[in-house]
């Protein structure tokens, strides 16, 4: 496994032919797992809306003039209600995103509850909080989390163009502590906010260099939601998206790759293409945190005629690690 990855041979896997590129993810991808089995996460947006920081993309900041209103924290009753439908429809992990710069007082006491229930229905655990100090990733921990999300969203030079009110720094610092605890890292980011190769190059780099690599790595399509500042940037081509997962599956090929937001707009084309360039996890279910997402019934019907199965919760120990 490497971690040495540099900025300039990222930069030449995306410039690769993309026959050659797609060949190249599928080595690393059938060297380390099954090609036809993709990893289902629910999201459910526990606390939604009213957020102090600023990223630009994020239709819940309260800077931002969108459709999305600032709610209370849910009722544990409601989120376990949702964690058991998801189990059904056949999610391994069940992921709670709240809207907060960090977890504070009651409220983080109140998450802490809801992930030891979700653990005890015997589902995999995942939250995204905001950042984390080291007594909070403590606490995340022995309540039994599995993974914790917590992305770069880009490199450390474009992210002084999307986010002002916490550094590239931070983020990486609470990666450090969710490491320390000895949880899964998901960590990722999002592509089509403008950015350049360069910059996509300069991400993956990021990624590619920790040492493990993220257990989870999320590529985000941006969802341009009406009232940010990204509502009208131009498209993203797809075969950009497409490239950026399989350098992410060439660089980190042990890493489960999550075609994540983005989905509800992509053909079954567009999405198998995806599957080939390594990409082994999706989000499953109608919505994602604020906005929709592919119906589950729709996925189910494009597994079958791709012959993709849902992976069985992962078991990271277990897997072969094979070098790219
Ligand atoms: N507030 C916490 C945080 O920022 O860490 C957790 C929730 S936040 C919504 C989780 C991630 O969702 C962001 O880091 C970003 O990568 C992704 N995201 C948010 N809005 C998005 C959008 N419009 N399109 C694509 N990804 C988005
Ligand atoms: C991630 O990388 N993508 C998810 C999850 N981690 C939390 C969130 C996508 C959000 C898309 C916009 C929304 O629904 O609000
Ligand atoms: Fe808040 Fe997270 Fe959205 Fe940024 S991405 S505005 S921190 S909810």
């Amino acid at each position: 496994m490497r971690y040495d990855w540099t900025v300039e041979e990222i930069t030449a896997l995306f410039d690769l032919p993309f026959n050659d590129l797609m060949f190249r993810a599928q080595q690393a991808h059938r060297a380390n797992f099954d090609a036809n089995e993709v990893q289902l996460s629910t999201l459910l947006s526990i606390k939604t809306g009213g957020c102090p920081e600023d990223c630009k993309y994020c239709p819940q900041s309260s800077r931002y003039n969108t459709d999305v209103e600032s709610e209370l924290l849910m009722k544990k009753e409601e989120v376990m209600k949702a964690a058991r439908a998801a189990k059904e429809k056949g999610a391994s992990r069940f992921c709670m995103g709240a809207a907060w710069r960090e977890p504070k007082g009651r409220a983080f006491d109140l998450v802490l509850e809801m992930i030891r229930e979700v653990k005890a229905m015997d589902m995999e655990a995942c939250a995204t909080l905001g950042m984390l100090d080291e007594e909070q990733a403590k606490k995340l921990k022995d309540a039994g989390l599995d993974y914790y999300n917590h992305n770069l969203d880009t490199d450390p030079e474009y992210y002084k163009e999307i986010i002002s009110t916490r550094t590239y720094e931070d983020r990486l610092d609470t990666l450090k502590n969710v490491r320390a605890e000895g949880m899964s890292v998901c960590c990722g980011g999002i592509v089509g906010m403008g950015e350049a190769v360069k910059n996509r190059a300069g991400m993956i780099a990021q990624l590619a260099r920790m040492n493990p690599h993220p257990e989870s790595v999320p590529i985000n399509m941006l969802v341009k939601v009406e009232g940010t500042p990204m509502q009208d940037l131009e498209d993203l081509d797809n075969f950009d998206f497409i490239r950026t997962i399989a350098v992410a599956r060439i660089t980190m090929p042990s890493s489960h790759v999550r075609l994540s937001a983005g989905r509800e707009v992509m053909s079954e084309e567009m999405q198998s293409l995806c599957f080939l360039a390594g990409a082994n996890s999706i989000f499953y279910g109608e919505k994602l945190l604020t906005t929709g997402n592919t119906e589950a019934d729709q996925d189910k019907a494009l597994f079958a005629k791709l012959g993709i199965r849902p992976e069985e919760r992962p078991t990271p120990s277990s897997r072969r690690v094979v070098n790219a």
